[in-house]
């Protein structure tokens, strides 16, 4: 089993423009300028027997791969949550710099425990959704 830790952001420390919060193809959203790592960002360690980020297509608020895991702590080591892991859904944006970032929002049992990305995101940077 591989593992692998991921810093991960809470879904609502993102901001879309124009309010609202569907993320439409086009959309732009960035992270709270006043979001600070060594308070605000989570921790996902994940654990696989495979290199896939498995969904929940199979299995709704279960996940599809049964050895897919994850703990997720806070920024001070708190645990939130832990268990049976999954992409709940899946993003794609490009950041100020061109740089294409993936975003997987990670739910355990059918409750979002944040979002993992490819790229660290700078607060108050605009992410626009491919
Ligand atoms: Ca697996
Ligand atoms: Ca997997
Ligand atoms: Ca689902």
């Amino acid at each position: 089993m591989a593992t692998y830790e991921a810093i991960g952001y809470f879904g609502g420390d993102f901001v879309v423009e124009g309010a609202g919060n569907i993320l439409f193809v086009g959309s732009r959203v960035m992270l709270d300028p006043g979001w600070d790592a060594s308070t605000d960002a989570r921790k996902f360690t994940l654990s696989d027997n495979d290199n896939t980020l498995n969904g929940d297509t199979c299995n709704d608020e279960v996940g599809d791969d049964s050895d897919q895991s994850a703990t997720v702590e806070d920024a001070q080591g708190n645990a939130i949550a832990s268990g049976q892991a999954y992409s709940e859904a899946y993003f794609t944006f490009s950041a100020p710099d061109g740089t294409v970032v993936y975003a997987n929002v990670i739910e355990i049992g059918g409750t979002i425990d944040g979002v993992v990305t490819s790229e660290p995101i700078q607060p108050g940077g605009d992410l626009q959704r491919l």
